[in-house]
């Protein structure tokens, strides 16, 4: 995501980071960087006008801070920048009295379907009940294709066998309210332009089913496309937001560096990815320190909170800050690494770690390896690892097909781990994280 923006203005930065001082000369060419790295990341020609003009006016006439070095608090300036430009204002979602309709626009192939499911389950994740309104009438299987992610996911899903999605919304609003559901989510149909047919239709369902909030979905891969497709649709349809999708397919990064400035509308939700967890709430603040490098240590965290259930995350944390980690841990934590999704990405966010990262291709296999030693052992060698001797060693080996040199790297990396997690517990490792950002 945002590759070559990441690396050029990293290394922009990078140069001037450590600098004690910087002259008029310095800032220029600098500033020269950072405008050409943004308009190859596809963002808007007057976005990256009034950006880099914004930037050099607080380098030059900078308010000293004594804690950075010049170069450093340039660095901060394009942070605070870079969050504003693709923030600052409301990202989150309106909740008004139940049920809160969402009503989700966009082109064809932008997302819509998945996006409407996809949301549906981050709501309910959020203590919401909602339910699924199939509107597109437009396509045949569009039906059937919302019906088969509500499936999957356990949502309900509304239709009607008329051809005017009018009625289906007027209908769904109602069925859900019926059966107590507190969202409801409207699937709509796409075109491959904007033309007069899809808005006056869009209209007719906005104006039937008064939602609380319009998200118009943008395929994030379209780069500038997506950013004049937002604008034209905001002519004729006010939306409150945008989700951007397929930001996992995109290298460049000038959608969602563009659309704010642009409509004056915030990106609410991204999607990262083709499976129904992938869609996150918008953070500008940590999407700048993204493509800045600065890992995510919020988004981390957050994910990490996610994937484990809370009481095991208690108890699992509190042996951690008495300095215990068992198998029995290492087992909960490989779940709760399972579950935030690809190892790759989680690596990623870490600071400092994202970068090192890139090219290196990290083996599940293994992971799935270790799970078979570990659930090799008996219950009480996993509670109780110092158990473990040469004969309980050799047992752990055949029982599990891999070798006893295999066995006892595990031994080690636990107690590596165990090392780790006593610092942890007295704020050490954490402390250096809050450093970076
Ligand atoms: N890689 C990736 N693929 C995505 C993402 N979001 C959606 N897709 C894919 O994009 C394709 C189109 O998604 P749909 O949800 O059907 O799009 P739509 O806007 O409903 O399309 P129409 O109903 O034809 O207007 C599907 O193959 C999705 O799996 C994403 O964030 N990442
Ligand atoms: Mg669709």
């Amino acid at each position: 995501m945002f590759d070559t923006l990441s690396d050029k203005l990293q290394a922009t930065l990078g140069d001037l980071r450590g600098k004690g001082r910087l002259d008029e000369d310095t800032i220029s060419k600098a500033m020269r960087e950072i405008r050409l790295a943004l308009l190859e990341a596809d963002v808007n020609f007057e976005v990256v006008k009034s950006f880099v003009a914004g930037v050099r006016e607080r380098a030059t006439g900078q308010d000293v801070l004594k804690s950075l070095t010049p170069g450093q608090q340039v660095v901060k300036i394009v942070h605070e920048e870079l969050t504003s430009l693709m923030g600052s204002g409301d990202s989150r979602l309106a909740f008004g009295r139940p049920p809160t309709v969402i009503l989700m626009a966009g082109l064809q192939g932008s997302g819509k379907t998945t996006t409407s499911a996809k949301l549906a389950l981050l709501l309910r994740k959020d203590g919401k009940k909602p339910a699924l309104v199939a509107a597109d009438l437009q396509r045949p299987a569009a039906i059937d294709q919302l019906e088969q992610l509500g499936r999957q996911i356990q949502i309900p899903v509304y239709r009607k066998d008329t051809q005017d999605p009018v009625e289906v919304v007027k209908y769904g609003i109602q069925a859900a309210q019926t059966a107590g559901q507190d969202v409801v989510i409207l699937d709509t149909a796409g075109r491959l332009h904007i033309d007069e047919e899809l808005m006056q239709e869009l209209a007719r369902v906005r104006n039937a089913a008064k939602p609380t909030n319009v998200l118009l979905v943008l395929d994030s891969m379209t780069g500038q496309e997506a950013v004049n497709v937002a604008e034209s649709f905001f002519e004729r349809i006010a939306f409150d937001g945008v989700v951007l999708t397929k930001l996992d397919g995109d290298a460049r990064g000038g959608a969602a560096l563009s659309v704010k400035a642009v409509t004056g509308k915030p990106i609410k939700l991204v999607s990262v990815g083709e499976k129904l967890d992938q869609l996150e709430y918008f953070y500008p603040e940590r999407m700048a320190s993204r493509i800045l490098g600065m890992g995510d240590v919020l988004t981390l965290i957050e994910k990490a909170e996610a994937a484990v259930e809370d009481d095991e995350q208690e108890a699992m944390e509190a042996r951690m800050r008495a300095g215990q980690f068992s198998f029995d841990d290492f087992l909960s934590a490989q779940k709760m690494l399972k579950n935030m999704g690809p190892i790759q990405g989680v690596l990623k966010l870490i600071p400092g770690l994202g970068n090192q990262l890139k090219d290196v291709d990290i083996d599940e296999r293994q992971l799935a390896r270790v799970e078979a030693i570990v659930l090799s052992m008996t219950p009480q060698e996993r509670r109780m690892p110092h158990l473990i001797n040469g004969s309980r060693r050799l047992r752990i080996a055949r029982g599990s097909g891999q070798t006893i040199q295999d066995v006892n790297k595990l031994l080690t990396a636990r107690k590596q781990m165990e090392k780790m997690m006593k610092q942890m517990g007295k704020g050490k490792a954490l402390s250096g994280f809050a450093g970076k950002r």
